[in-house]
């Protein structure tokens, strides 16, 4: 790239150049990569900051909170409560909505997000991610309750993530393509290292937890199973296998060189249709891996058409490269 372009300049080209974007949620959008700035920046202290360990609480989950996913998520409010960009948040670490205190201007979007995924290599020094969600505050409502968050995927106006690794990168989308820019941190901004991020339809790398096979379902053991017999099965290649066990940073794998990412429902939890979070983890991704021309889906059903009946509701993920989602989606439905 010859000439650096920021994230600022992006999104006013965006803005400018193709009307995808409106000056309101070019805003929010440079408030949230402002709040990842600084969510990078706690995290590279690690211990220097005291920022690692537990934090001694539960989120609504039941699950222990690490010191940083409670800084992510104070970092993320305060950033973007004031600007009068939006109306309300929601946030994995958050039992109820957030709305936007009476003293500030109130916009007109809805935000989600989980502010530190992959909270279990916070301590280790693996690569973790804050993500996020974007919507548009239903029309005629003069103020916000949570069933104005639960709109389907679809209905994403932006969407994206930060991972926190050995570089800092923010990925996102408006509707147009995945773009990704890298933190300078002499300059303290985002550049644009590459647009237009495709993945590769066919793989040979899979994603997945394999310590809990024997607890899935028929179709994910068939798939995995014909994936580990190689060239002499079925598939007639070898496959390798990733985990890294932080969404953010398999995700970011895959729109870099392809790949299949599987969180599926298992036998363990029936009633839980999965692990991961619909509407702060799932959604945002599918959006960005089917922006890359990708597919993502709960093994049935395309994820960004579900309709969301709960805050918190969990699903079932499969995503990546398009004809792998499709192998394993038919797995499933028979077809
Ligand atoms: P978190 O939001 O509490 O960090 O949990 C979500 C994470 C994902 O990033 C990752 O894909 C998965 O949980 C890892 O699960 P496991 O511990 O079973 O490997
Ligand atoms: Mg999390």
């Amino acid at each position: 790239m010859t000439s650096k372009i920021s994230l600022t300049r992006y999104l006013v080209e965006q803005q400018r150049v193709d009307g995808l974007i409106p000056s309101q949620l070019r805003l929010l959008l440079e408030v949230v990569a402002r709040a990842c700035k600084s969510i990078s920046q706690a995290v590279n202290k690690g211990a220097l900051g005291g920022v690692l360990g537990t934090a001694g609480s539960e989120n609504v989950q039941g699950e222990v909170q690490k010191k940083l996913d409670i800084i992510a998520n104070e970092v993320l409010i305060e950033a973007n409560e004031w600007g009068g960009h939006l109306a309300a948040m929601a946030s994995e670490e958050m039992e109820g909505i957030y709305l936007v205190p009476n003293r500030y201007p109130q916009g007109e979007y809805l935000l989600l997000f989980d502010p530190l995924d992959g909270s279990s290599n916070i301590d280790v020094n693996v690569s973790i991610g804050t993500i996020f969600s974007v919507l548009k505050k239903p029309d005629g409502d003069a103020g916000v309750e949570e069933k104005d968050f639960l709109q389907p995927g679809a209905r994403q106006v932006a969407a994206g993530y930060c991972v926190y690794g050995p570089q800092t990168t923010l990925v996102l989308t408006v509707g147009d393509g995945v773009a990704m820019f890298t933190l300078d941190r002499e300059q303290g901004s985002f550049v644009l290292t590459q647009e237009n991020v495709r993945i590769p339809a066919d793989t040979k790398e899979f994603a997945i937890n394999m310590s809990n096979m024997r607890h899935w379902d028929e179709p994910v053991k068939r798939y995995i199973d014909e994936c580990l017999q190689g060239k002499e099965g079925p598939r007639g290649k070898d496959f390798n296998m990733r985990w890294i066990a932080s969404m953010v940073a398999d995700v970011h794998r895959i729109l870099t060189r392809g790949g299949i990412f599987m969180y599926p429902w298992d036998k363990r939890e029936p009633e839980k249709p999965g692990k991961l979070r619909l509407m702060y983890e799932a959604n945002p991704m599918s959006w960005l891996i089917e922006q890359a021309g990708g597919a993502a889906t709960n093994g049935r059903q395309r994820i960004l058409d579900i309709q969301p009946s709960k805050l918190h509701e969990r699903v079932s993920v499969v995503l990546g490269s398009k004809n792998e989602v499709e192998r394993v989606t038919s797995y499933h439905t028979g077809t």
